[in-house]
């Protein structure tokens, strides 16, 4: 499927999320993914731009959905087709948020009193019920199962794929001289098997300078910090460099390395 993004048509929008939007495509079985600069916090109660947010997440995205390819985990990563637009299969998303913690901090640290930046000796999973209306409430094994988010098959294999993610991905950011504190995933179905879906970026990820601290994500902008373009263009500058992944070759929409705007 990779390389073959010459021809892939936008066809009608499936969907609009507050910072990406999915269209249908010519090709069965694939959608796009746009990634826009929009911004929410706190189930939209906040929002705001963040300016060139979606060209980053496209490519550190990319970028992260092919270093766990090269792991064995699958993901709906296609191709990149753009600086904002990643071709992906088509999945049935769970309705479930999976988070990884390894540092404590945002609601743990509300929900157990230990400061932020506390280490967690083995990596803590929570569940989350994908619910806008409900505020995304955190759910545990029993009322996935009662609700009949997942079977215990699909949930075991979530769990046991968050923890191998977050196995790869952690010696991956520190290399980057980044700490990955936590993170969130989302997992959908695809004919027969399951695969990562959505995005991971600064939106989903805190990442946290590994000498200093310094807080290199989206709570930046949750908690007014300030230097939030600044924070998302180091992460990419870390994690993708400034040259950007070479575009597929002959892909029409392919842009000129040139001509890329390198944060
Ligand atoms: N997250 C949760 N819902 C949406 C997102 N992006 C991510 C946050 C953070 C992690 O999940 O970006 O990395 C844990 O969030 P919290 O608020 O539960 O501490
Ligand atoms: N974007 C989500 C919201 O609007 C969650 C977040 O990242 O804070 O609630």
């Amino acid at each position: 499927m990779r390389g073959t993004g010459v021809n892939v048509e936008t066809r009608e929008k499936l969907y609009e999320g507050k910072a990406k939007i999915v269209y249908a495509t010519n090709r069965p079985g694939t959608i796009i993914q746009y990634f826009k600069d929009d911004a929410t916090a706190f189930n939209a109660l906040k929002r705001g731009t963040i300016v060139g947010k979606g060209v980053i997440n496209n490519r550190m995205s990319a970028a992260l959905f092919q270093r766990l390819g090269r792991a064995r985990v699958p993901t709906h990563y296609l191709e990149t087709l753009s600086e904002r637009e990643m071709l992906c299969r088509r999945l049935e998303i769970i309705r479930i948020e999976t988070i990884v913690r390894n540092v404590v901090a945002g609601s743990l640290a509300k929900r157990t009193g230990l400061p932020e930046g506390t280490p967690i000796a083995r990596p803590v999973v929570e569940l989350y019920y994908k619910s806008d209306p409900l505020g995304d409430p955190m759910i545990n094994d029993d009322h996935v199962r009662m609700l009949k988010l997942a079977t215990p098959t699909e949930l075991a294999w979530i769990r046991r794929t968050a923890l191998r993610i977050n196995a790869v991905l952690t010696p991956h950011m520190a290399r980057r001289g980044l700490t990955l504190v936590d993170f969130k995933l989302e997992f959908g179905r695809g004919g027969r098997r399951l695969y990562l879906g959505d995005e991971i970026s600064p939106d989903t990820c805190r990442l946290w300078d590994s000498r200093t601290r310094e807080r290199l994500d989206k709570d930046r902008f949750r908690r007014d910090l300030g230097g939030v373009e600044e924070a998302y263009q180091e992460v990419y500058r870390r994690l993708v460099g400034t040259e950007p992944d070479a575009p597929t070759a002959g892909h029409p929409r392919s842009i000129p390395a040139s001509r890329h705007p390198v944060p």
